[in-house]
């Protein structure tokens, strides 16, 4: 197998990995991810405190993809931290992912994992799109900027990624990237859900999903071109020491390959995880295995970037 990838100084059997959400919620999914062939795993995004989410029906399979409205249903980060601080290595090699609702908040929560043995990686999701009355923190350029700096100037080493949600316009690529390049971040992870769409259920002519009148972030098929887009646009835009992670629309190793040459180091994959399981990763993994080698490519370190001109 050639599918060995190094990201932020550590080596993967395989670059795939599940995006925060599906899956990933309890212990039991956690090691079920563990145990499988997935390069690596990421938790439900947690905050301080256990939430239940969103009441009612909450996440629907779509024609061509999902939608989902969970808000942030999670067992609260120190269940997260005694999981992974458990683990023979502390977690090195794995994503934790959390969020806060303000920036006392999300300075908390990284107060908690400094004063912690988590030895892992911090993905801190700055594009929920589904909590009533909190905006997808990201498009606000100016308050990412000045929680950044805040998270700086108090943590010099902490190993940190931030989701961000998709951009649509080259500005705004341009904007994000203008913060992200001021600060010590490690990667970028793109994209969470398209936020805030909609659906109806031709069966009911209601909305799909019960929670904030139907609307909801779309995953799945309908993604992949925005997440590319966003993964080269950045991969053009930002400092060389920041990695790329590629999430949105992998459903074969085709759509992985692609991800990987518009620059991603590590491949998530959320919506085609959920009706799978686990299995998802073997077969992605055979799939990419064969491009790769009728590539002649000798593993996914050399391939990221590698999009060819016109
Ligand atoms: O829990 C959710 O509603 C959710 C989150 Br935190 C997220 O980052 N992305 C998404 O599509 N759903």
């Amino acid at each position: 197998m050639t599918l060995t990838t190094k990201f932020l100084g550590r080596t993967y059997t395989s670059p795939l990995m599940n995006g925060a959400g599906v899956r990933c919620t309890t212990v039991e999914e956690l090691e079920a991810l563990r145990q499988s062939s997935a390069g690596s795993f990421v938790t439900k995004t947690a905050t301080r405190e256990p939430r239940a989410g969103n009441p009612g029906h909450r996440m629907s399979a779509l024609p061509y993809g999902s939608i989902n409205s969970m808000g942030l249903p999670n067992k609260g980060l120190p269940y997260y931290l005694d999981y992974l601080t458990s683990l023979p290595d502390q977690g090195a090699n794995n994503f934790l992912s959390v969020a806060g609702f303000s920036e006392e908040d999300q300075m908390a929560v990284l107060e908690t994992i400094a004063a912690s043995d988590f030895a892992g990686i911090v993905e801190l999701n700055l594009s929920c799109p589904n909590i009533p009355g909190h905006p997808q923190l990201a498009y606000d350029f100016d308050a990412t900027d000045k929680l950044l700096a805040k998270v700086f100037d108090r943590f010099d080493n902490l190993e940190l990624g931030v989701k961000l949600p998709p951009f649509f316009d080259p500005i705004h690529f341009d904007q994000i990237a203008a913060v992200l390049n001021k600060y010590p971040i490690k990667y970028a992870n793109s994209i969470n859900s398209l936020g805030n769409g909609f659906f109806v259920d031709p069966e009911t002519d209601a909305p799909m999903i019960e929670p904030k009148g139907g609307f909801g972030g779309i995953g799945g098929g309908y993604a992949k071109p925005t997440a590319l887009a966003n993964v080269r646009a950045l991969h053009e835009r930002l400092r060389d020491d920041i990695a790329l992670i590629g999430t949105g629309g992998v459903q074969t190793g085709r759509d992985v390959y692609d991800l990987i040459l518009c620059g991603a180091s590590m491949v998530q994959v959320a919506t085609a995880f959920g009706p799978e399981g686990v299995a998802v990763f073997d077969r992605l993994n055979g799939e990419l295995q064969s491009i790769l080698d009728s590539k002649g490519y000798a593993d996914v370190t050399s391939t990221v970037g590698q999009l060819h001109t016109v």
